[in-house]
């Protein structure tokens, strides 16, 4: 595979800083070197930087609205046109840079006439609109974007929205009230902790997997550090006890690489300011070279 390394040192997301150092603690965990020894073509193109629009939020709760769109609207470009020529890593940054990247992600899939299925693994939905946000932070806000929502006037448009239908959310853990309500009224398979407690976490992947391959879709995933229990991945500002362990990150890791069907990567939330000596760095390392084709022994092929 061509794997295209991007940085998107965006922290402007939320109030607690640090998410800027994350593309650097990614390189510095050995990225580049991990995928290249699985034996992928790796280019490191850099960080992206973007040109700040002369805008005001319109409400002043929103923290750094013109910032995020500026982001936005970059990292929607580098994600198209990376998908042109492989398969891009977007090493982050806070999640508010998934705005940019899945918008990008969705253009691209529409002019190659293939659906855009998104897996979201996080402890939060990140479904907020502007309004419905209590925080006024936008890392709670791009599922809300790229689905279509309402409330984005001054984001660059979304011409090709996800289908709520092509989006799989596994480890939530922190929904709020009004995202809730938004979600039990949607189509958006939300798998939360409790559900993975019950059935393992194989078996919605496996059925979602199921359904991105029968409709010979793209799929873009977004790794946010705090679908990890904090125990594992201190690095995030926003830490849920009781998420993902190590081995269930890395089986849907693996299973995405069996699966043939990966598109694109967000690695996203990590603060380095948090991280315990590195170390939630290397697990976002080896869970990377895990879905690029890590693995102790080979597995007879399943369909999914
Ligand atoms: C909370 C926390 N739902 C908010 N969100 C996120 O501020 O809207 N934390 N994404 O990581
Ligand atoms: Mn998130
Ligand atoms: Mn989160
Ligand atoms: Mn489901």
């Amino acid at each position: 595979k061509k794997c295209i390394l991007i940085g998107a040192p965006i922290d402007s997301g939320k109030r607690r800083r640090g998410c800027l150092m994350g593309p650097d603690a990614l390189r510095t965990a050995g990225l580049v070197e991990s995928l290249s020894d699985l034996g992928h073509e790796v280019t490191d193109l850099g960080n992206v930087s973007p040109d700040i629009p002369a805008l005001t939020a319109p409400d002043q709760k929103l923290h750094q609205w013109a910032e995020n769109i500026g982001w936005t609207r970059a990292l929607s470009d580098a994600s198209e046109s990376a998908l042109k020529n492989g398969l891009p890593i977007f090493m982050g940054g806070d999640h508010s840079m998934a705005s940019g990247t899945v918008r990008g992600a969705a253009l691209h899939a529409q002019s190659a006439g293939r659906p855009l299925f998104v897996l979201w693994l996080d402890a939060h939905s990140d479904y907020h609109t502007p309004q419905t946000t209590d925080s006024g932070n936008l890392h709670g806000t791009p599922v809300a974007y790229f689905t279509g929502r309402d409330g984005f006037d001054g984001y660059p448009e979304v011409t090709a929205p996800v289908p709520q239908d092509n989006i799989c959310m596994i480890g939530l853990r922190s929904v709020d009230a009004m995202e809730r309500e938004a979600l039990q009224a949607g189509q958006i398979h939300c798998h939360d902790m409790r559900q993975i407690d019950e059935t393992g976490i194989a078996k919605p992947l496996a059925a979602f997997l199921d359904r991105v391959a029968k409709a010979n879709g793209m799929l873009h995933v977004s790794l946010d550090v705090d679908f990890l229990d904090p125990d594992v991945a201190p690095a995030v500002g926003t830490t849920v006890p009781g998420g993902a362990t190590v081995r269930e990150a890395h089986l849907v890791m693996e299973m995405l690489h069996d699966s043939g069907l990966l598109t694109s990567l967000d690695l996203v939330e990590l603060n380095p300011f948090l991280d315990d000596r590195g170390k939630t760095a290397k697990l976002l390392v080896d869970l990377a070279a895990s879905a690029l084709g890590r693995r102790v022994f080979d597995r007879p092929t399943r369909s999914f």
